[in-house]
């Protein structure tokens, strides 16, 4: 990282909402260095002698959030490794737990930007994800099950945080159901307009 305090955006949405898609568009456009906490938490995972690795596939499975951590943790020693300043978060923060252990952890190191929100129908975001899983994504929790879950976990948990930052005025809502090219003609948007 360099001197000046790296510029964070958090990229947040329900499950299969189209957040990983979006953010290599940015990537591309404009620089940034996406940080998925969902990736990051899948490498821990598979990572050889990792000692939360049970932990993060039972709760990955089971639609749960990973105590923060562990999740940030692993966010810092990402943004630490890099040489880039400008870092979108993805998928993080996704309950109170995860926000108060990034602004203890975080929040003081960072110049936080805005809230990135992608907005979509449950089933649009059900599809996405069954399609994937389908494609051969991998990924333990694409099944209807684990999806079950996800949503839950997203309106109980989730959706209360995205409030909080509504009240702050630090939301920048996207409706992500039309086609990936229309979703970003709009994100780009928000990025220029943001002076990126
Ligand atoms: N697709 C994308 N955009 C499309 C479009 N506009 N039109 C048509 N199709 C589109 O996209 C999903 C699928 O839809 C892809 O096949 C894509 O091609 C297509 P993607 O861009 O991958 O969507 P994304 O929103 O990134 O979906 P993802 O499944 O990654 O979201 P989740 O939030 O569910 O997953 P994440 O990896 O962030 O987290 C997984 C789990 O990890 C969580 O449930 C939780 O258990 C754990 N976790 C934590 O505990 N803490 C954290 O901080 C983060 C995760
Ligand atoms: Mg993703």
């Amino acid at each position: 990282m360099s001197e000046e305090k790296p510029k964070i955006v958090f990229v947040l949405g329900g499950p299969g909402a189209g957040k990983g898609t979006q953010c290599a568009k940015i990537v591309d456009r404009f620089g940034f260095v996406h940080l998925s906490a969902g990736d990051l938490l899948r490498e821990e995972r598979a990572r050889e002698g990792s000692e939360v690795g049970a932990l993060i596939e039972d709760y990955i499975r089971n639609g749960k959030i990973v105590p923060v951590e562990v999740t940030c943790s692993l966010l810092e020693a990402a943004m630490n490794k890099s040489d880039k300043n400008k870092f979108l978060i993805d998928g993080f923060p996704r309950n109170q737990d995860n926000l108060d252990g990034w602004n203890r952890q975080m929040s003081e190191k960072v110049d936080f930007q805005f809230v990135l929100f992608f907005n979509c129908s449950e089933d649009v975001c059900v599809d996405r994800c069954l399609n994937r899983g389908k494609s051969g994504s991998g990924r333990s929790d694409d099944n209807m099950e684990s999806l079950k879950k996800r949503i839950q976990t997203y309106n109980n948990d989730s959706l209360p945080i995205i409030k909080h930052f509504e009240e702050l005025g630090k939301v920048k809502q996207i409706d992500a159901s039309p086609s990936s090219d229309e979703v970003f003609s709009k994100v780009e948007e928000v990025f220029v307009q943001s002076g990126f």
